[in-house]
């Protein structure tokens, strides 16, 4: 399964367009690009690079829980998503610290720069933690997954929770053709931290198996890539569990599929190394309902992958 995912390295490196992009970072993409990951196989988290799935299961359950706001996933110390919250605490008013303009690309440039950053960095996220005020204010990404999952508004100001709906469809009318969850909101998205990646997900249920395509609008394929394959992957196992099916394939969609220029010595180390054993996930059995599950639930089994590989993130 993994060489699925290296052969999409391989294959933006030699065939990518090199493009200036929002960030300025600079990347090399492709447009469309498709894998599929039979989950009876093995969980398809990457062994040749360590994957900190602890911050996937986290980012997930927050997601689930209908949350937006960082300090859930500060207090598990995930802190994937937190350039995105300090960016709107750093452009209001009440900021009083050193300027921050440009805050992503000066951090990794300028070493200077990059110490003001992480006191102010720190400074944020303690005050996320410790004041609930503070944390109500910026702690919010605006109406990114969660709320668009769990409670999408409609225009008669009522919500629609999705993730139950989808599952209810799926229970009760497993051969339908509908089984669709959005995270895309065309009213919503000026009030977004960042519009959301993953754009679409769809079910398919066939001989007892659930399997789930995901349509990604924009794929970071060094940082973002493993750790949306490994998510929607355990989405796919805990509705499966949900539902009484067994899992089946998970098929992940890209519409730009690009490598930040600032990651190519890091994948060609990664292409360098050779593959281990997919590992195997154990989900806690005694849950009612898919909403009630904790970080610790879930845990992996037989994963020995080659160290992690550092890299900075683009904002
Ligand atoms: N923006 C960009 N440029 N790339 C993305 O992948 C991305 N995301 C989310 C939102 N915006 C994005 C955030 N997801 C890491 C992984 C996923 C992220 C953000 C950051 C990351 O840095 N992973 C490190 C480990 C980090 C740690 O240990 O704290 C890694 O080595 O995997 C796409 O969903």
């Amino acid at each position: 399964y993994e060489n699925q995912y290296l052969e999409l390295c391989r294959h933006v490196l030699e065939n990518g367009n090199d493009r200036g992009d929002r960030t300025g970072t600079g990347t090399r993409s492709v447009f469309g690009y498709q894998m599929r990951f039979n989950l009876q196989e093995g969980f398809p988290l990457l062994t040749t690079k360590r994957v900190p799935f602890k911050l996937i299961v986290s980012e997930l359950l927050w997601f689930l829980k209908g949350d937006t706001n960082i300090r859930y996933l500060l207090l598990h110390n995930n802190n994937i998503w937190n350039e995105w919250a300090f960016q709107k605490w750093v452009e209001s008013d009440e900021y009083d610290g050193p300027d921050m303009t440009n805050f992503g690309i000066r951090s990794q440039e300028d070493e200077k720069f990059n110490k003001r950053y992480q006191e102010q960095m720190e400074r944020f996220k303690k005050l996320i933690i410790e004041d609930d005020e503070f944390a109500n204010k910026y702690g919010h990404l605006g109406d990114v997954y969660g709320k668009q999952w769990r409670h999408w508004k409609s225009s008669n100001d009522e919500t629609i929770d999705q993730i139950n709906q989808v599952i209810n469809d799926i229970k009760n009318k497993p051969q339908s053709r509908r089984l669709i969850v959005s995270a895309w909101n065309p009213e919503d998205i000026p009030n977004m931290a960042l519009p959301p990646c993953h754009t679409l997900f769809q079910f398919y249920v066939a001989d007892g198996k659930l399997s789930c395509q995901l349509y990604q609008r924009s794929g970071d394929i060094f940082l973002g890539i493993p750790f949306n394959i490994a998510s929607y992957s355990l989405l796919t196992h805990l509705i499966a569990k949900e539902c009484n099916l067994e899992v089946g394939d998970f098929v992940h969609t890209i519409g730009d599929a690009h490598i930040y220029h600032n990651h190519f010595e890091q994948v060609e180390l990664q292409l360098s190394r050779d593959l281990k054993d997919a590992p195997n996930l154990l989900i806690k059995e005694d849950k009612q309902s898919i909403f009630e599950y904790e970080v610790q639930d879930v845990k992996l089994e037989n994963y020995n992958p080659h160290p992690s590989i550092k890299a900075p993130i683009a904002v």
